[in-house]
């Protein structure tokens, strides 16, 4: 151990960032039967968050949004986290793109 700090630095750093993330406000959207669940949630503006995307179905899901620019594969019964924001005060549409005809759902930024 002649260096400790040189060790030691990596693990505070991410530690720091553990921190953060798990400070950010958190949502958790799930997909059954092709459907999101719910399908309009309400986030605050100007904020950074975290939505959790559960995917409970026995096939993939692609959690995916134009409007606020994310595409996040969801494995079946399995979760992502995406990262979005801040937004705009606004409605964002969301869908899931194996399954755009039933699996849509909104964002509420207000
Ligand atoms: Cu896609």
């Amino acid at each position: 151990m002649k260096h400790p700090f040189l060790i030691a630095a990596p693990m505070l750093l991410a530690l720091a960032g553990t921190a953060a993330a798990n400070d950010l406000p958190e949502y958790t959207l799930v997909v059954k039967d092709h459907v999101y669940k719910p399908s309009e949630i309400k986030v605050p503006a100007g904020t950074k968050f975290k939505l959790i995307v559960r995917n409970e179905d026995p096939t993939a899901e692609e959690f995916e949004s134009t409007d606020f620019n994310r595409e996040k594969i969801v494995l079946p019964n399995s979760s992502v986290t995406v990262y979005v924001g801040p937004l705009r005060a606004g409605s964002y549409g969301f869908f899931g793109d194996f399954h755009q005809a039933t699996a849509k759902g909104r964002l509420i930024v207000e």
